[in-house]
């Protein structure tokens, strides 16, 4: 059909422009932030309706403040927001008119979607929604097998919940202007791959899912949807992973700061910030984007333990971001635990750990020009080859101790 090829053409714009972010925010709220201890908290804790819902009658985010988490997310050199507007406990952070299990219903009562997404436009990032497939508060989901008293209870009306899933889509793709992504989550197979409980479940079909990418990009053409819909999608998304190699595909790992995605108070398992940094080289240095996950608390607020883990990959980006946003996999392979990223004709070695004050470079004879560090400029003396070794190499030395990046100039291979 003749429209598809415009779109089609968006879409690879939206691609490109998506690759070249690299980096974004995750963020995962709702009445699980007030349990404060996982998003999962209804289904790891068999919570009934009643005893969910209390959480409805309190949710009340006084310090909520999404200026400041954009600011935040911009400072740590991020390009772009995923928001759930609804996750798997079925709660929309929006005002829709399908449901009244919504942020209506709750002390704070107002819309919490349209100040986010402005915070972060106006900060100049992007925009994505998150929406859970899984429902566990709508009467006509059939809950998925997880927990064993619901298939008897609640057979539900797949056909009725598919039309709530395509209207409240609707209502987000409908209301907020420009939306980048949509970041669909999960599909029955997509458990299945994880080891845990299957449903039985017909996945797309129950979703109408062809039917919903269809509406998605009627009303927001060039949106990329992701793959979780049980139909391949625009970008494959390896949650607390990395893919295979498998060229041309486009790919964004999403991670968590400490292996909770809602906000967990006991939870100390921080990932340090070094790990953090060297999560993020080593996904763009094999051509992937990383979407790094916040829970923020039921008063709104990111907490202190994720603003200093942003600050702390903002310094390190403040001096290195331009060997991350718009880098790709380089077509040669490092030295021992370095990665390459490269951006045009600037390859980008970055040590993650090498205690020697040389460092060569297989591979590359001939082809630098020139090399520094990256993070003030200083000069890096590209040494004459070691005889004894393989001719093929470059020699750079005498490097400083420390995590380094260096910027090469290098020739188009
Ligand atoms: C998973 C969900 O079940 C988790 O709660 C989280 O949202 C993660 C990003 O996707 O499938």
């Amino acid at each position: 059909m003749p429209h598809q090829t415009g779109i089609h053409r968006t879409s690879e714009a939206r691609l490109a422009e998506f690759r070249h972010q690299r980096f974004g925010l995750f963020i995962h709220w709702g009445l699980y932030a007030l349990a404060a201890r996982h998003e999962w908290v209804k289904q790891r804790e068999h919570l009934t309706d009643q005893q969910y819902d209390r959480y409805l009658d309190v949710f009340d985010p006084d310090l909520f403040d999404p200026a400041a988490w954009a600011e935040a997310a911009a400072g740590a050199g991020m390009r772009y927001v995923v928001l759930t507007t609804k996750h798997h406990d079925g709660f929309c952070l929006w005002d829709s008119a399908l449901t009244d299990y919504d942020v209506s219903a709750t002390p704070y009562g107002r819309d919490l979607v349209g100040p986010i997404v402005e915070a972060f436009r106006e900060r100049g990032l992007g925009v994505g929604f998150y929406h859970s497939l899984i429902d566990w508060h709508h009467p006509d989901f059939p809950i998925d097998g997880l927990h064993p008293r619901y298939p008897e209870d609640r057979p539900g009306d797949i056909a009725k919940y598919r039309a709530y899933l395509h209207g409240q889509v609707e209502e987000l793709l409908t209301r907020y202007g420009r939306i980048d992504t949509m970041w669909f989550d999960f599909s029955y197979s997509q458990r299945r791959r994880n080891g845990l409980l299957t449903p039985g479940g017909k996945g797309a079909e129950d979703w109408g899912s062809q039917e919903l990418m269809d509406l998605c990009r009627r009303l927001q053409p060039g949106i990329l949807i992701n793959n979780r819909l049980e139909i391949p999608g625009d970008f494959v998304t390896p949650e607390q992973f990395q893919p295979p190699a498998a060229p041309g595909q486009v790919w964004e790992a999403c991670q968590t700061l400490n292996g909770s995605w809602g906000y967990d108070r006991d939870n100390l398992d921080d990932k340090p910030v070094d790990l953090l940094v060297r999560m993020l080289i080593d996904t763009v240095s094999k051509g992937g984007n990383l979407l790094l996950n916040v829970g923020p608390d039921g008063r709104g607020q990111l907490g202190p333990r994720a603003l200093a883990s942003l600050r702390g990959i903002g310094e390190w980006m403040r001096l290195h971001g331009r060997s991350i946003h718009g880098a790709d996999a380089a077509p040669f392979t490092p030295p021992p635990d370095c990665r390459y990223t490269r951006r045009g004709d600037r390859l980008y070695v970055h040590l993650f750990a090498w205690p020697y004050r040389h460092l060569h470079l297989p591979g590359l004879k001939g082809l630098v020009r020139y090399a520094q560090l990256l993070n003030d400029a200083s000069e890096i003396g590209i040494l004459d080859p070691d005889p004894a070794l393989d001719s093929g190499h470059t020699k750079l030395g005498s490097l400083p101790d420390g995590t380094l990046t260096l910027q090469l100039p290098v020739q188009r291979p």
